[in-house]
């Protein structure tokens, strides 16, 4: 394969603590060579495009600093007061402030005029998610010729709500720059086709090629994955062990529910503690016989948005508790930090119930490592929103509304109520999933859609997934 340019808002190469998708990026870094290119999170006075290069774990990083205005406009801006709420069904949430669009180019300018000195006519070159979605453009502008890709982590979202943003369209007509886009699942691709039909008046054939204005875009589903094998041995290490009996003995023979996410509005938090309320008030059977323990680091905190789930979520905690704890037993474990892989894997394991209920989820890794941490003679049983990309593949978790309180109450009743041999039968089958369509193939067949191979492997398709397009 040719080298490859990766280029993201953040850089963050290397294993140990960094996530499957860093892993894997790193690891097609160090085998074909390239750079992964992008923003430091510093701040400079002035944007000078000056660039940091490093070495980080064999792979050769290059990161640039941005302008305060930048970082305000582009990244709290565009990116996350304008795409995120939108991307995720959220106009409510959604600014569209013309500043924010001005930064967002800037910034997608600025980038391109920083890595374009660094790309050799054979390389690949690979953006990552919604930050940089004109940036294809930006570098065709400035005359390269090198086959370009863009994937987007999060949901593609339905026409109708598209067009509520100012730009919608030359967005989307920038992404004709590409060779190859790719989502995580058929839903959101077909999102994208419907707008490239009804608004842009260009075809998509059977081959999933979009044609618009003398442009082929090659559209792919390709559901990211973890890295299956690297996160059961995470589960096994000392620091999960330990983890696991620490947990474990906290609850004091009680079943531990867990929830780990982003501090996002998008991750349905308010509703999953809404849905356990329901569930203390109509069990009082099973109410001290569960805990739940939410862990949630904060995210994007210069963000109004985000403080205000923050407070909502504490005053939420405070009042279940309030309300339903006895003098031995508190239901709801609030807990706002992050915590390294190894003792999340031991959480993972401890917990009899994994809850992954958020609103709206590109994919959702979470639910993939709740599923590779279990242990096989006695898993635990996955709760997992139908809203998430992840419920394509893990359609034997049990699946529901989270918008629907009850919908979650029944199901953490259901899940206590599971005998073992349906735990084991479930997981098998996810495990399977997980195993199979993990972090690596998701790399194989993008980066061979990108190439213009046709020996991508192609997703093994369950018979259930025919109902659920
Ligand atoms: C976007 C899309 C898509 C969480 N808490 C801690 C911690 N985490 C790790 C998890 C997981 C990752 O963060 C979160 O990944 P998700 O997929 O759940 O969600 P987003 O951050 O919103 O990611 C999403 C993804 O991109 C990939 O395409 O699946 O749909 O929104 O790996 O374990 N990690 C550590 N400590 C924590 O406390 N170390």
């Amino acid at each position: 394969m040719s080298r490859l340019i990766v280029i993201s808002n953040r850089v963050s190469a290397g294993g140990g603590s960094a996530g499957g998708l860093a892993v894997a990026l790193t690891a097609a870094l160090r085998k074909n060579g390239g750079i992964w290119f992008g923003w430091s999170g510093e701040q400079t006075d002035e944007f000078t495009g000056h660039i940091n290069f490093q070495i980080e774990d064999g792979v050769r990083t290059a990161t640039i600093d941005l302008e305060e205005q930048d970082i305000d406009e582009y990244y709290n801006g565009y990116a996350n007061r304008t795409l995120w709420p939108l991307f995720h069904y959220r106009i409510d949430l959604a600014e569209y402030e013309r500043s924010f669009a001005g930064g967002y180019a800037r910034v997608n300018e600025r980038f391109a005029d920083t890595v374009l000195p660094l790309v050799e006519p054979t390389d690949l070159i690979w953006v990552q998610d919604y930050h940089m979605l004109p940036l294809g453009e930006k570098l065709r502008a400035r005359g390269v010729r090198n086959r370009i890709g863009c994937f987007l982590h999060i949901p593609w979202p339905p026409r109708r709500l598209l067009m509520t943003l100012p730009e919608a369209r030359e967005l989307v007509e920038s992404l004709f720059a590409y060779d190859v886009l790719g989502f995580h699942t058929d839903e959101w691709l077909e999102s994208f086709v419907s707008f490239v039909r009804d608004e842009l008046g260009g075809t998509v054939g059977d081959d999933n090629v979009a044609h618009w204005n003398g442009r082929a875009l090659q559209l792919v589903a390709c559901p990211v994955g973890i890295d299956a094998q690297e996160f059961s041995m995470l589960a096994a290490s000392e620091t999960a062990q330990q983890t696991y009996t620490r947990v474990r003995e906290s609850a004091v023979g009680r079943t531990l529910m867990v929830g780990v996410d982003r501090l996002d509005y998008s991750k349905g938090l308010e509703e999953r503690f809404l849905g356990y309320e329901r569930f203390l008030t109509e069990t009082p059977k099973a109410r001290k016989e569960v805990v739940l323990l939410q862990i949630a680091p904060p995210s994007r905190g210069a963000v109004e948005s985000y403080q205000r789930i923050r407070n909502t979520l504490e005053g939420l905690a405070g009042r279940i508790n309030g309300e339903h704890a006895w003098l031995d037993w508190v239901p709801i474990r609030y807990v706002n930090h992050g915590y390294p892989r190894d003792v999340l894997a031991g959480v993972y394991r401890a917990s009899k119930i994994g809850l992954v209920t958020p609103l709206r989820d590109g994919m959702n890794l979470v639910a993939k490592e709740y599923v590779a941490a279990q242990d096989p003679e006695d898993p635990g049983v996955l709760i997992l929103s139908r809203f998430a990309g992840a419920a394509v593949q893990l359609t034997d978790a049990i699946l529901v509304n989270p918008h629907s309180a009850e919908e979650i109450s029944d199901a953490m009743r259901q899940a206590l109520a599971m005998p073992l041999d349906e735990r084991k039968r479930r997981w098998q089958r996810m495990m399977r999933s997980v195993q199979d369509e993990d972090v690596m193939w998701w790399l194989d067949r993008f980066t061979a859609a990108l190439e213009g191979r046709d020996d991508a492997p192609q997703p093994e398709v369950p018979q259930n997934l025919v109902v659920l397009r």
